[in-house]
């Protein structure tokens, strides 16, 4: 099989999201940069709203990581990574939601993304005290969620914890926020485990 050809760059969680299930998958995949640059108008044509990942499928690009992370796990062969039995399907569902919704809000936009570009310009950023308490909130949520782990999805990871994956480990690499992993000991062990993975080789920075 030709390899996926998934348009991002490494550092973004939701394309690292992407490169995590394919490589659960076994499949083979290209990365490469949005066609001129961020915005311009060969990416927009590729994604309405200028975001990545895409993923450029022989039928056209397919936007919104959700929708790339259901067909890589309907479309490619491999173990499957959404729950049969239907309520285990849903409560993946409502972590997906919930990433998606409110985690990546608070975690990336509010704090990791301005960090980083900040940090890229030489200037200091104080994450806003509202976002580090909303975090705070959604760390407990998914410490509970994760006590029967290691992973959202039990022993195996499911599409659930391709998200969460990403968006855990940038908080590690942050010193402001790595001191609210260690308080945590079911986020702590899901990112051992993430980390113990060969998906993980290559798409997530391991924390120091
Ligand atoms: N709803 C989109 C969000 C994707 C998204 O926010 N990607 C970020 C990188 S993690 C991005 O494209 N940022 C560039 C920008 O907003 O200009 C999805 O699920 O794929």
């Amino acid at each position: 099989m030709e390899p996926v050809r998934i348009v991002g760059v490494n550092f973004s969680n939701f394309v690292q999201s992407v490169l995590l299930a394919l490589k659960e998958k076994g499949a083979a995949y290209e990365l490469v940069p949005p066609p001129s640059g961020l915005k311009e108008p060969a990416h927009m044509a590729l994604h309405p709203w200028g975001k990545i990942p895409v993923a450029l499928l022989d039928s056209g690009p397919l936007y919104e990581t959700t929708a790339i992370l259901r067909w890589i796990d309907a479309a490619l062969p491999g173990r499957s990574m959404t729950p049969s039995e239907p309520l285990a399907a849903s409560r993946m569902e409502q972590w997906i939601s919930a990433i998606t919704s409110y985690l990546d809000i608070h975690a990336i936009r509010q704090i990791g993304s301005p960090m980083f570009f900040a940090a890229r310009r030489g200037e200091a950023f104080e994450p806003p005290p509202a976002a580090l308490e909303a975090l705070d909130h959604d760390l407990t949520v998914f410490e509970t969620a994760l006590g029967h782990g290691p992973f959202l999805g039990g022993t195996d990871p499911n599409l659930a914890d391709c998200l969460l994956a990403p968006i855990v480990n940038a908080l590690a690499l942050m010193p402001r926020t790595r001191p609210m992993l260690h308080a945590r000991p079911a986020l702590t062990g899901f990112l051992a485990a993430v980390h113990a993975r060969p998906s993980c080789e290559g798409v997530l920075k391991k924390p120091a």
